[in-house]
């Protein structure tokens, strides 16, 4: 592929401390991986005669990346959002049939056509902010067919619009109305023997579970990730996210890439998750979506150098966000991180919550996945609301 040198950018790599900031930086890329960065006058001979593509000064940063969305799924949820704001709790709504099982009968009969049609302008909301890697999550299937609908619609995804998907069954994420009263029944006639033929299929790259007193209990969710591990797929899990039920603890036992939400997460499970490795995906919109008052235990994440990421947790339930850049502010704002803890939560630290060693970063090797920006300082990717200053998206070293 013709070689490409990006000259005249001040480029944020993420690789080393801080922003890893290069000055009048350059970059050269091969129209798939970044061959060489650093600063333009050391640039290497080899490359003097390349294409030049002129940054004019501004900021580049690794491309985003959405590590946990709920993003496939049909209709919508506006009533209710009427009913939380007319008092009524989220666990209430759920107790009653809503929530997601409202969400699960729209999605069961939308066709595969109108799943992609209604998924695909809220990728497109994340494209324009610099997304080139977006995970989504099963789980408003919660049967067999639809289930593999979903995980099916999402890979579409990736030959619809320039990005890379990643996929995760979630069928442990709400127990459906046949089965209600009968979770274990639900765990063992659906969700493993579905896990099993998606796989089969090839459509799961990582498996998830909600851990939570509306959903499964860490039992139940012990069997899904056994047979996660049987089948030799890395797990991730919805834990501690409106009460403390053990799923962090239980997530870090599986050695699992990320412990999602953790508002009431300890200090312990902390401790247990730096030990194996597990990211704690932190997603402000569910929790102000939720007017949620218990914050994540981030000063002890930072104590115990767990990685941070940040995701939008995109679902018409509780976070029906589509900007991670709103993500970054409100991770900033709502729960206190730094603009350099929140990029490196959505580009970085997303990737290693993915089990990915090919971006997140601008360093020789990896892909030519970025994201240029007309702003002057990276903080202020986190510090202005609703306004994107995203000059150009490069996925595989094209924009
Ligand atoms: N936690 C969440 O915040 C979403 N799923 C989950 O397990 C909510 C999904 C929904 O309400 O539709
Ligand atoms: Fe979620």
């Amino acid at each position: 592929m013709a070689i490409e040198v990006l000259n005249n950018a001040r480029i944020a790599t993420l690789d080393g401390p801080g922003y890893g900031m290069i000055e009048a930086g350059a970059l050269v890329h091969d129209h798939a991986h970044i061959l060489w960065v650093g600063p333009e006058h050391d640039l290497p001979a080899e490359h003097a005669n390349a294409a030049r593509h002129d940054m004019g000064g501004r900021l580049v940063t690794p491309a985003l990346i959405d590590c946990h969305t709920h993003i496939v799924f049909a209709g919508d949820r506006a009533r209710e959002f009427e009913m939380r704001l007319e008092g009524a709790s989220y666990e209430q709504i759920a107790r009653a049939g809503g929530g997601i099982l409202s969400t699960v009968a729209a999605t069961r009969s939308a066709t595969d056509e109108a799943l992609i049609a209604q998924a695909l302008p809220r990728l497109d909301a994340l494209l324009a902010e610099g997304l080139t890697m977006i995970e989504v999550k099963s789980g408003y299937g919660l049967e067999p067919e639809t289930e593999l609908r979903m995980l099916r619609a999402a890979r579409r995804l990736a030959e619809l619009r320039p990005v890379r998907v990643r996929t995760t069954y979630l069928a442990a994420h709400a127990c459906p109305p046949e089965y209600t009263g009968r979770a274990d029944a639900y765990i063992n006639d659906v969700c493993l023997p579905t896990l099993r033929a998606a796989h089969a299929e090839g459509l799961v790259d990582a498996v998830d579970g909600f851990c939570e007193g509306i959903a499964f209990d860490t039992a139940q969710i012990a069997r899904v990730f056994d047979l996660a591990r049987t089948l030799g797929l890395p797990v991730k899990l919805h834990a501690e996210q409106l009460s403390h039920q053990g799923g962090t603890a239980l997530a870090a036992r599986h050695g699992a890439l990320s412990a999602d939400h953790v508002e009431y997460a300890t200090a312990e499970d902390a401790a247990l998750m730096a030990t194996s490795g597990t990211v704690a995906v932190l997603l402000p919109g569910a929790f102000y979506t939720l007017r949620e008052t218990q914050l994540p235990p981030v000063a002890a994440f930072r104590a115990q150098n767990v990685p941070m990421a940040l995701a939008t947790d995109c679902n018409p339930g509780t976070s029906p966000v589509t900007s991670l850049l709103l993500t970054m502010n409100m991770g900033c704002t709502l729960f206190g991180l730094t603009p350099e803890e929140a990029l490196r939560g959505v580009t970085t630290h997303a990737a290693r919550a993915l089990g990915l060693h090919d971006c997140g970063r601008i360093a020789a090797g990896l892909r030519a996945d970025l994201a240029v920006w007309d702003v002057t300082s990276p903080a202020e990717l986190s510090w202005r609301i609703g306004f994107n200053p995203l000059h150009a998206r490069i996925f595989g070293g094209t924009e």
